[in-house]
């Protein structure tokens, strides 16, 4: 397809239990957005699409443990999440969700279509269920022992230790996380997507002849292919989803994935609900999915095989797919709360939106796994945004009000100079086309700043400072030219840094789709940016310590896990006799031939005592010299390994069943007694 007539854009479908990050909105919703933006530039016709996905495991795991219902849950996100992306100017045509009657009458009708050209296979397996709960468990409601590192807390899809993927019957002492209870065996149906039959008429085929895709995309779908694919169960025995659409049939729901992707069909019919179809079965539309690398088989395999067998339907023309963004070296973690959160970034850094999406695009992890650190992201406003962009910008309207009331002046760029520097800047416009046409959008924000850096230069060089005491017509022509820079700025930054491209149109008093022309007075205007400070960066990233620590996304395990129950009561004396106190680790070294001790010394405010901790696993001793914990200072002493152990630190776990300290949140004076 040379020219598409027009374009269908997707970006995933962000599941509705959480808020977004940076990310998110790196992986998928940004370049999605630029790439929208620019299209629309450029006068196509196209359909952004997006909308939360709300069905799924992970929501109701979040629900039962709030006492909520998922429909709360998904609710609340949402909310949430579509503000998020309204805030930061992605520019979705609709932003929909997937627990909507639409999308359950069309995902439903999609199923009956399969079922009814006898697509699917039939098959009774047994899988495990829990006869107090009465219910099938999916795999994430499974708990037992993984059977390849030992960890007793594994999943019955995956082991969060050692990261393998496992099946519920590889667990080793399988328990039924709803009710703790050991889960029985019992036959079910379901329907199953033959991949493997699909594989051989048409998705071989099919990803054979994709060869302008991302190598990272194409390399996957290559190994998955080369694995050869298996028969995919469609349905679920689960209560929250769209209801299997057959007779008889209860208590069973559309697997998520099956029902996701066509939440894009259905956000479309929502859209247009006369004209729906050009979006998405004319072979002159275009179809590109913006997705992260974890939901690449999803959109280059299982939907496409779907709506082959289904029949009618384009097929994707390309799925840009990112890697993973990291922060601050390490992971993005929901669960260990290690994130910035876009409704945070915001409270934090006001109207600064276009600072996040510049620098984000700027790192965008295009090709391989990239890194956001504030420090970059303070260096990148700083040194480029305002020292380049906002400085030109600056100069070249400050000038112009102060020589010439802001009035444009007339000109005809009859000067050499003056046409060789437009010709430079349409080169970068040029260039800004071919790389977004191509999904690297990192260097065509390169050579948008180009734009600005050509300009910079340009006014630096011509001096309209000096040049104004003696040729007030030359100093016309050279602001005049720079205004003239800076608007073909604006409006190749509209995809990119729209609120900056808003601004700029109204300083320069003209639209996107008009010229500047001589005689039009110019708008005051205001700094466009302003710098990032050192105690800025700082406070965020004390921020992401502060988060790691107090954690205050709860993880699903914290459900999983079967919790001991609560003991009898005592009475307030009975606590009154444990005397806590705060104390500071002063030392640490392990504990010869004894694995899990570490002797401490510990700084009571009253005096220095040895404590032997059996930590030693969880901890390495220098890294907890210095941390301040609650001791129990009154336990009687007892000897282990022949070191006399005077009282008792005070342990708990995180998520993950690692052991943590039990600490003062704010540093506490040693010796301060808790009560
Ligand atoms: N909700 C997974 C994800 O957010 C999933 C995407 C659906 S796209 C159809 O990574
Ligand atoms: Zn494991």
């Amino acid at each position: 397809m040379t020219d598409p007539k027009r374009y269908t854009v997707t970006a995933a479908l962000p599941y509705a239990n959480g808020p977004v990050h940076i990310g998110h909105l790196a992986g998928a919703y940004l370049p999605a957005d630029i790439y929208a933006r620019w299209l629309r530039g450029k006068g196509k016709d196209v359909a952004f699409i997006c909308g939360t996905d709300e069905h799924g495991v992970p929501i109701t795991i979040k629900a039962r443990k709030e006492g909520i219902s998922p429909q709360e849950v998904v609710d609340r996100y949402y909310s949430i999440i579509s503000s998020s992306f309204k805030d930061f100017g992605i520019s979705f045509d609709i932003f929909s969700r997937t627990t909507k009657p639409i999308h359950h009458q069309t995902s439903s009708e999609f199923f009956k279509t399969l079922y009814d050209k006898g697509v699917f296979t039939e098959e009774e397996t047994e899988q495990y269920y829990d006869e107090q709960e009465n219910q099938f468990l999916a795999d994430r409601y499974i708990t037992g022992t993984c059977p390849k590192c030992n960890n007793d807390r594994a999943y019955g899809d995956q082991c969060e230790k050692c990261g393998s993927t496992l099946s519920p019957d590889e667990l080793i002492n399988p328990v039924s996380a709803l009710s703790g209870n050991v889960p029985v065996k019992r036959k079910t149906k379901n329907w199953y997507l033959p991949l493997d039959r699909i594989q051989r008429e048409f998705l071989n085929d099919f990803i054979n002849h994709k060869t302008n895709w991302k190598s990272n995309v194409i390399g996957q779908c290559k190994s998955w292919l080369k694995d050869g694919l298996l028969p995919r169960a469609m349905t679920r025995d689960l209560d929250w989803g769209v209801k299997v659409p057959l007779d008889g049939i209860e208590n069973k729901v559309l697997y998520v994935w099956f029902d996701a992707p066509i939440g894009y069909i259905s956000a479309t019919k929502e859209l247009y609900p006369n004209d729906w179809e050009k979006y998405w079965k004319d072979k002159e539309t275009s179809l590109v999915h913006f997705i992260g690398k974890d939901n690449i088989v999803f959109h280059c395999i299982i939907f496409p095989a779907m709506l082959h067998v289904h029949g009618g339907y384009i097929m994707p023309t390309h799925v840009p797919a990112n890697e993973f963004l990291n922060l601050e070296g390490d992971k993005i973690s929901t669960s260990r709360n290690h994130a910035i959160w876009l409704n945070e970034y915001l409270e934090d850094f006001p109207n600064r939106q276009d600072e996040l999406r510049y620098v984000l695009n700027g790192i965008a992890p295009e090709t391989k796994d990239s890194d956001f650190t504030w420090k970059d992201y303070q260096a990148r406003v700083n040194n480029e945004l305002c020292s380049i962009l906002g400085n030109f910008v600056n100069r070249v309207l400050v000038l112009s009000h102060k020589y010439f009331a802001g009035k444009v002046q007339s000109y005809d760029f009859s000067n050499p100079k003056d046409l060789e520097i437009l010709i430079e800047v349409k080169g970068y416009q040029k260039n800004i086309d071919k790389l977004v046409s191509e999904f690297k959008f990192r260097e065509a924000q390169f050579e948008l700043m180009a734009i600005a850096r050509a300009g910079n230069k340009y006014i630096t060089d011509q001096e309209p400072w000096h040049l104004i005491k003696t040729d007030e017509k030359r100093v016309g022509e050279i602001l005049h030219t720079c205004l003239v820079l800076t608007h073909a700025f604006a409006v190749s930054a509209m995809p990119f840094l729209p609120f900056t491209s808003e601004k700029l149109f109204h300083f320069l008093n003209t639209r996107a789709d008009t010229t500047l022309k001589g005689g039009i007075y110019l708008n005051q205007p205001t700094l466009l940016f302003n710098k990032i400070e050192d105690i800025q960066v700082e406070a965020q990233l004390e921020k992401l310590r502060i988060q790691a620590n107090v954690n205050q996304i709860p993880l699903p395990k914290e459900t999983l896990k079967a919790l001991e129950p609560i003991k009898h009561n005592i009475n307030f004396d009975d606590f009154a006799k444990m005397d806590i106190r705060i104390s500071t680790i002063t030392a640490a070294e392990k504990v010869e031939k004894a694995d899990k001790l570490l002797k401490l010394t510990l700084d009571t405010g009253l005096d220095l005592r040895t404590v032997v901790s059996g930590i030693a696993l969880d901890f390495i001793p220098e890294d907890i010299v210095g941390k301040q914990v609650c001791l129990l200072a009154n336990l009687e002493p007892r000897k282990l390994r022949g070191i006399e152990s005077q009282g008792m630190i005070l342990m708990t776990e995180d998520t993950d069943g690692k052991l943590v300290f039990v600490s003062p949140s704010t540093l506490a004076a040693n010796g301060a007694t808790v009560r």
